[in-house]
């Protein structure tokens, strides 16, 4: 065997056998000497397998703080020193990683069914606490899909199609609109493992009951915010009153915001919509003409595409006829259509949930089939500006902050929307790398240490990690604010640690000299030193105790300090010795005092250069510590400036296909306004280089 390969699975919690694994192991006859290792994560356990099987490479190690071996991995290699034996090593995911655990929690969907997400009530839009509370639980990405439509057209009944349930958001079998606000359920997506299906049902448009239909836009606009594939359900063909019934597409314009401050002026800001809107479908029920053009049978996106042509005339009607169709070519570079047939005879039409499949209209089952095959193998992940996808507390968030600015008045603003998620989210990850950090160094640590320089040293490669922690779970952090306060929690927490560490050795150094010096102490009170060479005899003693008090291991780098002040304690002490020892002649006491004069001041000036080294090393720690910052930061905003360039050429490339498109149709005015878009976009700056501290 070359390299290792994965025995054993672990896919979200579920553990499975690699048949191509077990397909190896058949064929080897020798004996096996089974090697497993077992352990916390990132604790070098594939770098040692790796030693075992006398290689540098093979079982793959990170060189990040997230664990790298999922499952359990094997590499069969010959034994090294028993020629007729095999050498199997397993290697195993590392125990305890956090991340797991996170991951783990998150395929709990818990929806038995369909719940109010945002209810509209009295004209007020309010986002539906439990709801919330669902979404927030929801960790895995999410494919969101909304219907936006005409009341009584089928959309709840198509919606519950797509959960997979014959029932679900309630249909109403009168002629009153029966759904209110917007609906949501949250079902696994049934072909993207570990992906959640959000699917969105809103209350049917212009019912006439309603007489008010002011929230009409604001359910258009919300579906289009929070979703990634948009279906617009309507009955019959696609003539001019279902393209009038459209006009909510062209007062999007007026309803969304992409940024807080356009700045441009020559081009509008609904120039962006299309970096973040989503597929459009076009769902027509109870569609009965046949799909031809020209006598030439079309399919129904071509259908669309021929119905979103535009016509030549600068009067009203024309301008009233082009209109939509120019925002929705404009808005949703990605189009879909759906053509149903009718799905059953009239009577059956009122309770058609009961009606069983088989009873059903064989063409619209069909049609239905091909629909939801197309949603769920098409509709990605909903993505925000910079590559964000969309989870459940993001989702969450989304919808209170488009609800909270509709209901205060302003407008809904996607870059905002952003920077609330960013602020939320990179709180926590300041949070979550300060955690690492103080876990970590908990872990690692043994205090007290010999030298500052030790503890730095252990410090170093941990606070790079708590970076690492804050840069990965960060995005969008405006003026470096969250890292600049991360900076400034990873100081206080070392310095907290350097502090702990001079507590801790003090306090051990004070508990050795009080075992070391208690005896002579003791000795001094009973006089045993209170006579003629008394002094040079305790000063002898004191030595002696010194030196064994300097060889004495663990007590950490406070050892001279402290030894030090406890001298001067005992300062008086000492000069009563030396006083009172009748055997020195007065001059001999004078130089004595000297000598010891001396002394002290030799230990001040070692004391000194220690805070200058002190002060050196921090000083450099904080020069590296920053640099750390730096590197860190400038490779993730590489990263972000070529997922940005990226989305911008997406972007362009969708402008110049309908600057071509309108071109051809001989709309120069019109192609004209996209080219300056596109110039627009050509020339807006890529981020910044990185400036923080
Ligand atoms: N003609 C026809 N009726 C349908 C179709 N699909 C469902 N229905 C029936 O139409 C009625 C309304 O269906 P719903 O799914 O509740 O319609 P809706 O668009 O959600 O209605 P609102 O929530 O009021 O906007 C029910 O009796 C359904 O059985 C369809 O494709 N064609
Ligand atoms: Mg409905």
């Amino acid at each position: 065997m070359e390299a290792p390969i994965c025995l054993v699975q672990n896919w979200k919690g579920q553990l499975t056998l690699n048949p191509e694994a077990i397909r190896i192991l058949e064929k080897i006859s020798q004996p096996l000497v089974v090697v497993a290792i077992v352990g916390l994560y990132r604790t070098g356990k594939s770098y040692l397998m790796n030693r075992l099987a006398g290689q540098n490479h093979g079982f793959s190690l990170g060189s990040t703080v997230q664990s790298e071996t999922k499952g359990i991995w094997m590499w069969c290699v010959p034994h090294p020193t028993k020629p007729t034996h095999t050498l199997v090593l397993l290697d195993t995911e590392g125990l305890g990683d956090i991340e797991k655990s996170t991951m783990e929690m998150t395929s709990e969907i818990n929806m038995p069914g369909p719940v109010c997400l945002i209810e509209n009530s009295d004209q007020q839009l309010v986002a539906n606490q439990k709801a919330l509370e669902i979404l927030s639980a929801i960790k895995q990405p999410m494919v969101v899909v909304a219907i936006v439509g005409f009341y009584r057209t089928g959309k709840s009944y198509l919606m519950n199609k797509l959960a997979g349930k014959q029932k679900g958001f309630s249909l109403g079998s009168t002629v009153q609109s029966h759904t209110k606000g917007i609906w949501v359920w949250c079902v696994p997506h049934p072909q993207k493992p570990g992906h959640t299906l959000v699917l969105l049902d809103t209350e049917g448009l212009e019912d006439v009951e309603k007489g008010d239909n002011q929230n009409d836009c604001w359910i258009f606009a919300l579906s289009v915010l929070l979703s990634s594939t948009f279906i617009y359900n309507s009955m019959g063909a696609i003539n001019q009153q279902a393209m009038d019934q459209l006009h909510y597409v062209t007062e999007l314009t007026d309803l969304i915001k992409s940024k807080s401050s356009p700045e441009q002026s020559a081009v509008d800001d609904s120039a962006n919509f299309v970096s973040f809107f989503p597929t459009f479908v076009w769902a027509l029920r109870d569609f009965s003409l046949e799909l031809k053009f020209n006598e030439n049978s079309i399919t129904p996106d071509e259908y669309l595409e021929c119905s979103l042509a535009l016509r030549q005339g600068t009067d009203k009607k024309t301008k009233r006829f082009n209109e939509p169709r120019l925002c929705i070519r404009k808005f949703f570079p990605e189009r879909k259509c759906f053509v149903f047939d009718r799905p059953a005879q009239t009577k059956q039409l009122a309770k058609l949930e009961t009606v069983p499949e088989g009873e059903l209209n064989v063409e619209f089952v069909e049609q239905v089939a091909e629909f939801t095959s197309y949603i769920f193998s098409s509709s990605g992940v909903k993505t925000l500006s910079g590559g964000i996808t969309v989870n459940g507390p993001r989702l969450q968030n989304l919808v209170l902050t488009y609800v909270n600015a509709i209901r205060s008045g302003e407008l809904p603003c996607m870059e905002n929307a952003v920077l609330t998620l960013a602020q939320i989210e990179n709180a926590a990850s300041v949070q979550k790398a300060i955690e690492h950090y103080e876990k970590q160094m908990n872990q690692k640590v043994q205090l007290p240490t010999e030298t500052l320089q030790e503890l730095l040293d252990l410090h170093r490669p941990i606070e790079s990690e708590a970076i690492e922690v804050f840069i990965k779970n960060s995005f969008k952090d405006v003026d470096q604010k969250f890292q600049k306060e991360l900076g400034e929690q990873l100081v206080e927490k070392r310095d907290a640690f350097i502090k702990k560490n001079m507590d801790v050795s003090s306090a051990r150094c004070s508990d050795f000299l009080e075992d070391i010096f208690g005896p002579l102490e003791e000795e001094v009170k009973q006089g045993t030193f209170s006579k003629p060479g008394g002094y040079y005899l305790f000063l002898q003693r004191k030595q002696d105790l010194e030196k064994k008090y300097n060889q004495t291991p663990g007590k950490g780098l406070q050892a001279e300090e402290t030894l030090k002040k406890y001298f001067e304690s005992k300062e008086a002490m000492m000069d009563t010795l030396l006083k009172m020892d009748q055997s020195l002649t007065e001059k001999e006491k004078q130089i004595e005092g000297e000598r010891i004069r001396a002394e002290a001041a030799e230990a001040a000036n070692r004391e000194l250069k220690e805070m200058q080294k002190k002060h050196e090393l921090m000083m450099e720690e904080k020069e590296r510590s920053y640099q750390e910052h730096v590197k860190q930061l400038t490779e993730k905003m590489q990263q972000e400036r070529e997922e940005l360039m990226a989305e911008q050429q997406k972007v362009i490339a969708h402008k110049l296909q309908e600057q071509e498109r309108l071109l051809k149709e001989g709309f120069q005015n019109e192609s004209r306004k996209l080219h300056q878009e596109i110039e627009k976009i050509k020339s807006s700056k890529a981020p910044s280089a990185c400036t923080i501290f």
